[in-house]
């Protein structure tokens, strides 16, 4: 089934058999106090918005049969494919793999490096856990995606200049056609989401297009 996808720069042709939606690390590190996000200084209040659209997506997207992936972001418990210049950095009030409210900060495994209960996977979705900001680094995403013979990816997730971006600029230059839909993603900085999205839709589409949640339903449909 292929149909036009309303976006910016321009319309995109999705073949949705040939698409995922990936939902980049909508952890409770990151939306909720106690975690990653808040360590750092954010008040993660602001991600919150993005639930309701990317859960109308994701549920869409189940009934489709449309390809869906998870990520995570965190690490091994015993840090060892945490780099130091990650760990040491700034002045957080908990450090990665320091014990909070919430478990072991970015740690795998621990409650609060785990996906929100109203996006959590379902059996048979893949979670990539990622090291990095970026879903390919050092991730079996990439094959997972050549074997189904994906091209488009809808990437939806927080936040949006961090991960979402690193993600978006990864899978295009592995060929991937990227669509984000604005109100899906989010970030601690309004400015930088807005700044984030403008970057990808620039110059004729440079990293992708940018839609929105009502858009992608509606090329659902
Ligand atoms: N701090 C911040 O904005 N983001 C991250 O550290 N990770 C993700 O974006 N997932």
């Amino acid at each position: 089934m292929v149909t036009l996808l309303a976006a910016e720069p321009e319309a995109v042709p999705v073949n949705w058999e040939r698409t995922a939606l990936v939902i980049i690390d909508m952890q409770r590190d990151f939306l909720e106090p106690g975690g990653f996000g808040e360590s750092l200084g954010n008040d993660v209040s602001l991600l919150a918005k993005a639930v309701k659209p990317i859960k109308a997506l994701l549920e869409r997207a189940r009934h489709k049969g449309v390809f869906v992936i998870h990520t995570r972001e965190g690490h091994r418990p015993d840090l060892s494919d945490a780099p130091r210049a990650k760990v040491e950095r700034g002045a957080p009030s908990l450090r990665i793999g320091a014990t909070g409210p919430m478990g072991r900060i970015l740690i795998r495994g621990e409650p609060g490096q785990d996906i929100i209960p109203e996006l959590y996977p379902k059996d048979g979705e893949p979670v990539i856990d990622k090291p990095g900001k970026g879903a390919f680094f050092a991730t079996d995403l990439h094959p997972m995606l050549v074997y189904r013979g994906i091209e488009t990816l809808i990437v939806c997730g927080v936040t949006t200049e961090v991960c979402v971006h690193t993600t978006v600029r990864e899978a295009n230059d592995r060929g991937y056609r990227c669509v984000v839909p604005s109100d899906c993603c989010g970030s601690y900085f309004p400015e930088f989401h807005e700044m984030g999205l403008k970057m990808i839709k620039a110059q004729g589409g440079i990293f992708g297009w940018v839609s929105d949640s009502k858009r992608v339903l509606e090329a659902l449909d």
